[in-house]
């Protein structure tokens, strides 16, 4: 498991280009403006130091690349991996699921994504940071202190409906704005009469905001407010799938009960967006989830 120490000044490091590059090394750039460029790698550590670094991964799995002190960029291909800013502005990338990346104090881009990934968690930390991406299910974005701005987007991977928590965002402190993106079936079980009821339990993949406050931005493509939300009969029997027409949107009060499920209860605790975006001609609804919200007029719709 080979050390590199590159030690102060502006270094560049190319892992295929450095004998003895393995599983296990560990490159401490030191102070200056580096530049790493890491081909591969199990269990690797990297580390940026003090100074604007540069660092691109491929293939990274199950390592941990840290920025230090200063504004650097961290992005590539990763699996199971920790990507962590330090103090700065920090700009983090992660294409893969499992990743965790952690801004740190600063004004933070982090972004998540890749071919239906799973279980990434984005922390942003202080400062007033932009979380965005998603993909399939189980994604975490937390703001953490300062004004952040989240743009996300989640789906099922099978058209006839998938059931689980999409993308679960906390603002932390501050006032956060969020721009969510979901598409998919919505369905109900043994619907009677084509509407939306009491003690009916629509489910999907749901995203969650668990601390919305009063005057936060929601943007999800979908402005016209409707009270009517109009059930389809589907496949299979007993199924029935929620229809809305493009742009848009009902509030339902309820509770949400977890892993995708919601039902409505007039007296419930919690509040669910069901929209249709403008412009889509998918037959998909998108399902926004706010905890602990019952106040139709604290929504600030963009
Ligand atoms: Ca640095
Ligand atoms: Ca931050
Ligand atoms: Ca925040």
């Amino acid at each position: 498991m080979p050390t590199y120490r590159l030690g102060r000044g502006d270094d560049r490091f190319v892992s295929s280009d450095t004998p003895d590059w393995s599983d296990n090394s560990a490159v401490y750039a030191g102070s200056g403006d580096d530049e790493l460029v890491i081909a591969g790698g199990n269990s690797v550590r990297l580390f940026g130091g003090t100074g604007d670094d540069t660092v691109l991964f491929d293939q990274f799995r199950e390592s941990t690349a840290c920025g230090g002190a200063g504004d650097d960029v961290m992005s590539g291909i990763a699996f199971d991996s920790t990507v962590k800013g330090g103090s700065g502005d920090d700009d983090l990338a992660a294409f893969g699921s499992g990743n965790t990346l952690s801004g740190g104090t600063g004004d933070d881009t982090l972004t998540i994504g890749g071919q239906r990934i799973s279980e990434g968690r984005v922390h942003g930390g202080a400062g007033d940071d932009l979380l965005r991406g998603g993909g399939f299910r189980d994604n975490r974005f937390d703001g953490g202190a300062g004004d952040d701005r989240f743009e996300t987007f989640s789906a099922g991977v099978s058209v006839f409906g998938d059931v689980a928590t999409g993308n679960l965002i906390t603002g932390g402190r501050g006032h956060d704005s969020f721009s969510v993106s979901n598409r998919n079936r919505a369905t109900v079980q043994d619907d009677t009469n084509g509407r939306l009821d009491p003690g009916e339990v629509v489910r999907s993949v749901m995203d969650v905001i668990t601390d919305y406050r009063t005057g936060e931005e929601l943007e999800f493509g979908a402005t016209e407010l409707v009270t009517d939300v109009t059930l389809a009969p589907d496949v299979p029997p007993g199924t029935s799938v929620v229809q809305l027409a493009a742009g848009d949107f009902a509030i339902n009060r309820g509770d949400y009960l977890g892993d995708g499920s919601f039902r409505l209860d007039a007296r419930g605790d919690d509040t669910l967006i069901l929209y249709h975006q403008a412009g889509d001609d998918s037959p998909f609804t998108g399902s926004l989830v706010l905890l602990d919200v019952t106040r139709t007029d604290w929504i600030a719709v963009g």
